[in-house]
């Protein structure tokens, strides 16, 4: 086979490319390395430099590609199929890119820093830090709430990267701050998420390792608003 992934099936950073990947049906070999083991991680580190997944090997075209976002780019780009994940057009790639953008830096990484703390010794944890990360996943979400207002995904009627960027990153962070709780525009685009088949598949095989995801309120399949209520 002429691709492999380098992923992890609970990886928020890896459902983004698997998402790409599903979406448009691409042959893919996915390959889980063990980051924990120190020779392995050693040795990923000539795929990935930063030693992060996911990373997209080409061998066809003898490539390696690393960052999400520009895996989905260079799958748009060598690899098409039926979804246009980068819209042609400039201005609405342009939406996509900047989207893209705001999930990553604004919800991505605050999800990563409060789970990320979690897997530190408790000497080493980062309180204010955490608070921090909370308050800018709830600055996140207003936004997000008004720029999606009437909209079936981020671009309007087109499923697009900035889908794939925002399915994980707001999937992730509802556990950290319920995003039912006042954004509703947000909540129901989450769900469209889960329900799209590309995430749903994505979800569907991340959910046996659920369990291992090192935060208190564990994710499950139900869509946002359902999970408040059992909560
Ligand atoms: N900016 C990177 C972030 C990737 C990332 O943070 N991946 C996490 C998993 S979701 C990872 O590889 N963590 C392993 C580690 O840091 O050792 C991207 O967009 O691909």
């Amino acid at each position: 086979m002429t691709l492999k992934l380098y992923s992890h099936p609970l990886s928020s950073y890896s459902h983004k490319a698997l998402i790409a990947l599903y979406e448009n049906e691409t042959p893919f070999e996915p390959v889980i390395p063990n980051l924990m083991d120190p020779s392995e991680r050693k040795a990923y580190q000539s795929i990935s430099p930063a030693t992060k997944i996911p990373a997209l090997v080409d061998e066809a075209r003898d490539r390696v590609v690393v960052e999400s976002t520009t895996v989905i780019e260079y799958l748009d780009h060598f690899h098409p199929g039926p979804t246009r994940l980068v819209p042609a057009d400039p201005e609405q790639a342009l939406e996509a890119r900047m989207i893209d953008r705001l999930c990553d830096n604004y919800v991505h990484q605050n999800l990563q820093k409060v789970v990320g703390d979690q897997l530190r010794p408790e000497e080493k944890r980062d309180p204010f830090g955490v608070e921090e990360a909370i308050d800018g996943l709830k600055t996140a979400y207003t936004f997000l709430e008004k720029r999606l207002k009437g909209k079936r995904f981020a671009l309007g009627d087109m499923f697009s990267l900035a889908d794939c960027s925002a399915a994980p990153a707001l999937f992730y962070a509802n556990n950290i701050v319920a995003i039912n709780d006042g954004h509703p525009e947000l909540a129901a685009y989450l769900t469209r998420l889960m329900q799209r088949p590309s995430y749903a598949r994505t979800l569907a095989e991340a959910e046996p390792y659920f369990h291992m995801v090192p935060l208190d309120k564990k994710p499950t399949l139900a869509p946002p608003g359902a999970r408040d209520h059992a909560d």
